[in-house]
């Protein structure tokens, strides 16, 4: 069985980071290892959460690992609380990264053109040096933007993606997926190898949810770890996303608890 970890936190309500990808990731076949950053009574658009910083176990736990001699066959990280704990994912990376691994970084920190609350422009520099170690990349349009110092944009045309995506693979990573793209009243997500571009549109789910990124970069670590190319997972995930939105329509309260995907997790069963 591949096994991948996963470093990101628990918000214990609000559906995202460790309680949307153990249960994707799993449901694929893929056995997921975490690292938790940090516990939080419930994620950071809700307000007067908790918060209690785990950067102190994140060391000891990869020692542990290393003299265990433990290895995965992707390493993914999500939200992470603080630059400081950026630096020491960097180093985990370093020890655990191999030829035949992977290294994919969703730069979990803003939306809708504004960071997460407690997040600051020198957190933006701190990711974009982890970025800089991923194969693969996954931000949404607000993060590509700040990633790459490129104003943001809601109304756009392939020429300002495209700026983006050259940005982003100057930051050396290999692979960029862009999500949430609308051009032309075409949505969906698109890839960029440094070569060539493809964009995989969808039919517009005429809601937001949050949560969804780390949705769809669940299902891509997870499918990419059983062997699928990187477009058939953005393909995939495209798509499992969509499902799981379409699935939470009629949940008027949903909005900031997250998507639904659970009722249709079983479309990642036998893939
Ligand atoms: O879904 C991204 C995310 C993950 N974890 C926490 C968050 C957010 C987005 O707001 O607050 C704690």
């Amino acid at each position: 069985m591949k096994r991948i970890v996963t470093i990101q936190d628990i918000s214990c309500l609000g559906k995202c980071s460790l309680t949307v990808a153990l249960p994707i990731i799993s449901a694929l076949g893929v056995e997921t290892s975490i690292i938790p950053t940090a516990v939080l009574s419930a994620h950071t658009i809700f307000e007067n959460y908790t918060f209690k910083d785990l950067t102190d176990q994140i060391e000891p736990i990869s020692k542990h690992w290393q003299e265990q001699k433990f290895n995965f066959d992707a390493i993914y990280t999500g939200y992470l609380g603080s630059k400081e704990q950026i630096e020491i994912v960097k180093n985990f990376i370093n020890a655990f990264r191999k030829e035949s691994n992977f290294v994919f970084v969703d730069p979990a920190m803003a939306d809708n053109g504004h960071l997460y609350p407690g997040f600051d422009s020198d957190f933006v520099e701190e990711m974009k040096k982890l970025c800089s170690k991923a194969d693969i990349i996954s931000p949404n349009l607000t993060e590509a933007a700040m990633l790459t110092g490129i104003e943001y944009k809601t109304k756009y045309d392939f020429d300002y993606i495209k700026r983006i995506a050259h940005e982003l693979i100057n930051l050396e990573c290999n692979n960029i997926i862009l999500t949430g793209i609308e051009i032309d009243d075409k949505y969906g997500n698109l890839c960029y190898d440094g070569k060539d571009f493809s964009y995989f549109t969808h039919e517009k789910a005429n809601r937001k949810f949050h949560g969804t990124g780390d949705v769809f970069a669940s299902v891509c670590v997870g499918t990419m770890a059983k062997g699928k190319t990187l477009k058939q997972a953005v393909e995939i995930a495209g798509d499992f996303t969509l499902a799981a939105i379409k699935a939470t329509l009629s949940n008027p309260e949903a909005r900031y608890y997250g998507v639904d995907f659970e009722s249709v997790l079983y479309k990642l069963t036998n893939l």
